[in-house]
């Protein structure tokens, strides 16, 4: 299919071989799926990494890329990277909350104030603590550098958002997860769960008036096409942690192993990097698309998630060491 023909076309011209032999030579075929655009950074650095992948492993190994929810819906590509069907999958740490309640952490609401405070969390204790109970309570293992997707902004189709009140019955998309719909209940929206791959229709047949998403995605999913206004809420930072099946993953050799783990790590690293330089770029461009951008009063969303009892409601939820690790690179948060 079209699909395989494209990851083999990639790894072909990584090594040098023809793009059959290339495939027929490939000892371990692995497949990564996930729900972004082929423009997104997620999707050209995982295709530059499978390239390196394969050139590293001299052809034993051939990455295939399933990009765009061509596989199902973040709900299916969980079940199958589960089950081992598909052997690695990017997915948001709050929608692996469905599985792995913990892994929600990262995305409470306004939690960290900039990059500087996310890496380090990430990268440091917090991440560490999640990836461990990611490995303790599912078949599935974390790479240990979480991907970006980026900070998240609210787009809507009938007025910009300011403040929080103007949120107050707003028909919203988010993404299947308890934490992201129990944060736009506290704000008093009426969040829908709705997998990203029908993101776009549900925008454009406005079963939903709204959705959040970071820059990067707002712009390589053209949902400025199906939106008119784009409220700068910086409201979570959200990742992709790049998922593998255990067992697949075990049964590799091990210096393949460490092929692919460095890669990934690296490949995550350098995706970092093009998101936040989009974050940074694309405002301008999206303006000449006719989006309109407004700031926000970020202090009024704050209180209202603070007299809510939201962050009282998670803190006990996740548990005072958890909230504690936490803070420990936010600083207090309620
Ligand atoms: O579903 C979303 O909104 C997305 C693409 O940001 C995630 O994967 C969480």
């Amino acid at each position: 299919n079209f699909l395989k023909a494209t990851a083999v076309t990639s790894v072909a011209a990584a090594t040098g071989m023809t793009s059959l032999h290339a495939n027929a030579a490939a000892e371990f075929t692995l497949k990564y799926a996930n729900n972004l655009p082929v423009t997104h950074p997620m999707n050209t650095r995982a295709k530059e990494m499978a390239a390196k992948i394969a050139a590293e492993s001299k052809g034993r190994i051939d990455l295939q890329i399933y990009p765009n929810s061509q596989l199902g819906t973040d709900t299916d590509m969980l079940s199958q990277v589960r089950s081992g069907a598909i052997d690695f999958f990017t997915l948001s740490p709050l929608i692996l909350g469905t599985l792995v309640p913990a892994a929600q952490i990262s995305g409470i609401g306004f939690a960290f104030k900039d990059y500087s405070q996310v890496w380090p969390a990430m990268d440091g204790e917090l991440g560490a603590h999640v990836r461990k109970q990611i490995d303790a309570k599912s078949t599935l293992f974390a790479f240990e550098k979480i991907w970006d997707n980026g900070y998240r902004q609210i787009t809507n189709s009938s007025k910009p958002i300011k403040t929080a009140d103007d949120l107050k019955g707003m028909k919203l998309r988010v993404p299947p997860s308890p934490l992201w719909t129990s944060m736009f209940r506290a704000v008093e929206a009426a969040p829908t769960s709705i997998n990203f791959a029908e993101v776009y229709s549900a925008l454009q047949t406005k079963i939903v008036e709204g959705q959040e998403n970071p820059m990067a995605i707002i712009s390589t999913a053209k949902l400025y096409e199906v939106q008119k206004f784009c409220s700068i809420t910086n409201h979570m930072w959200d990742g992709f942690w790049f998922l593998g099946n255990k067992k697949a993953f075990e049964k590799l050799p091990k210096d393949l192993q460490d092929i692919i783990t460095r890669n990934v790590n690296e490949a995550g690293l350098k995706q970092r990097v093009d998101v936040k330089a989009l974050n940074d770029s694309l405002v301008g461009e999206m303006k000449g698309k006719g989006l309109a951008f407004n700031e926000t009063d970020n202090d009024s969303f704050r209180a209202k998630l603070r007299s809510a009892g939201f962050y009282a409601e998670w803190h006990k939820k996740f548990g005072d060491e958890p909230w504690a690790l936490l803070e420990k690179y936010t600083g207090k948060l309620a």
